[in-house]
């Protein structure tokens, strides 16, 4: 969170904020006054978030239907609302929120019906998980999603409308010229021309495009090839069960039908579970890797192509990446680029056949990086292989979601 200095301005001193409120009334005056915290954050400034609950006072204004409203004390904490909090994401979603210390007034939990009244564990106090309903909104400062598109198309409007920035980790809104898509280490600036929304990118992209970025800046990437070995936990905590459980059965020699994912995924290894394009024969996990390269990198000129596999791990995902340079590129200057790169670190130790693993990367912030070498199969020396492995909970969502957040 931007260290919040300089003058402190309210609803009250502002005629902007009260003309809004007067004439569109509170929803639309919060969603203004969060517009202007955000661009006071960006510059520096602090302001009061005077048409949130929590905030003690009066302020007055001429609605005819209403004409007071509480008004917050000078707490620049803001109120973070967790959708999908019992989810394989909003678990680490509060530990990330928990571990980084990010300033809280309050964090309120939602889920569906099915987890409504559940505990969950947050600074050693058990808070309650909510049902998730229209109105959940109301004093939230920033929402994280982490509940799947349809549910973000629902309700994340009805967030922003409420007053909040919502950071939504599903593909919903990712493609929308409108909404930016962030990685903190490659495209930060977007964040300036956020609307509402700020859409998390595909795990896959984050992890397999971070440790390129600084290759990018350097000596521009024509083309990209990549292949995924993506984990359990990519499908949700369902398919995690459902790994333990197959294999278990598999090991006793009992059947196993699959509930989650569409083939027995014990000792197996299959092609991503999601559509497959009639056009391309791209399923829609290549695609977004594809697509959201591009709009990340912001150059629409990047070749890029994808096979997205589904392998019998619980956490972490891994990628095989050949790239292609403007210029001939070396291993080790990409390892020189890399050894300073934010959110990488090397692990690339030839003598030991030591290199990114899945279980290394598991419960790590870092994307671990090795395997770099020359590929063989481009005589013009432009062009590298290597080998990476990420948490695609942490830094392929949840971690990049509270990067996103902290620099609101
Ligand atoms: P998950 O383990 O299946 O969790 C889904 C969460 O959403 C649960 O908390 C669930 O609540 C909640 N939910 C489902 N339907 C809801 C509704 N109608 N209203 C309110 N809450 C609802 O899934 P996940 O893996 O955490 O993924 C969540 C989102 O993050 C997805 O959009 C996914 O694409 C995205 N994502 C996931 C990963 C990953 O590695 N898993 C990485 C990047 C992005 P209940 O407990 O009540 O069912
Ligand atoms: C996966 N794209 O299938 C997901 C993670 N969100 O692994």
């Amino acid at each position: 969170m931007a260290a919040m200095a300089g003058r402190v301005k309210s609803v009250t001193e502002n005629p902007r904020l009260q003309q809004c409120y007067v004439t569109h009334g509170e929803a639309a005056a919060r969603a203004a006054a969060a517009r202007t915290r955000a661009q006071a954050r960006a510059t520096g400034e602090a302001t009061l978030c005077p048409l949130q609950p929590q905030n003690a006072g009066i302020i007055v204004c001429g609605s005819s239907r209403r004409s007071m409203v509480n008004e917050r004390a000078a707490n620049t904490a803001p109120v973070v609302g967790v959708v999908g909090a019992t989810g394989a994401v909003g678990v680490e979603l509060l530990r990330c929120l928990e571990q980084r210390r990010f300033p809280l007034a309050q964090l309120r939990l939602f889920a569906s019906t099915r987890s409504a009244g559940r505990k969950l564990v947050f600074r050693g106090e058990p808070l309650e998980v909510r049902e998730l309903r229209e109105d959940s909104f109301h004093g939230v400062d920033i929402a994280l999603f982490s509940a799947g598109a349809a549910t973000s198309r629902r309700f994340a409007p009805l967030a922003v409308q409420a007053g909040a920035t919502v950071i939504d980790n599903s593909s919903a809104f990712r493609m929308d010229p409108a909404v930016p898509l962030v990685v903190p280490e490659i495209n930060p600036q977007a964040l300036r021309s956020h609307q509402g929304i700020i859409a998390n990118p595909n795990c896959c992209a984050i992890i397999s495009i971070t440790p390129l970025w600084p290759v990018h800046r350097a000596n521009r990437i024509l083309r990209l090839l990549l292949a995924t070995y993506q984990s359990a936990s990519g499908a949700g905590a369902a398919a995690m069960e459902e790994l333990r459980e197959s294999t278990r059965a598999c090991l006793e020699g009992r059947e196993y039908t699959p509930r989650v994912l569409p083939h027995p995924y014990a000792f197996n290894l299959f092609s991503h579970n999601t559509r497959i394009d009639p056009a391309t024969g791209y399923n829609d996990e290549e695609l977004k890797v594809i697509q959201e390269t591009r709009k990340i990198f912001g150059d629409p000129t990047i070749r890029v192509s994808a096979t997205c596999v589904r392998v019998p791990v619980l956490r972490a995902h891994s990628m095989a990446i050949s790239f292609e340079c403007e210029r001939p590129i070396s291993p080790d200057v990409v390892r020189e680029l890399l050894r300073s790169a934010p959110g990488v670190q090397l692990v690339d130790d030839a003598e030991r056949n030591y290199f990114p693993m899945p279980k290394d990367a598991s419960g790590q912030d870092a994307i671990l990086v090795g395997r770099i070498r020359q590929d063989l199969s481009d005589p013009s020396g432009r062009s590298i292989a290597l080998f990476v492995a990420g948490d695609q909970l942490l830094k392929g969502a949840a971690l990049n979601a509270v990067q996103i957040a902290e620099r609101l």
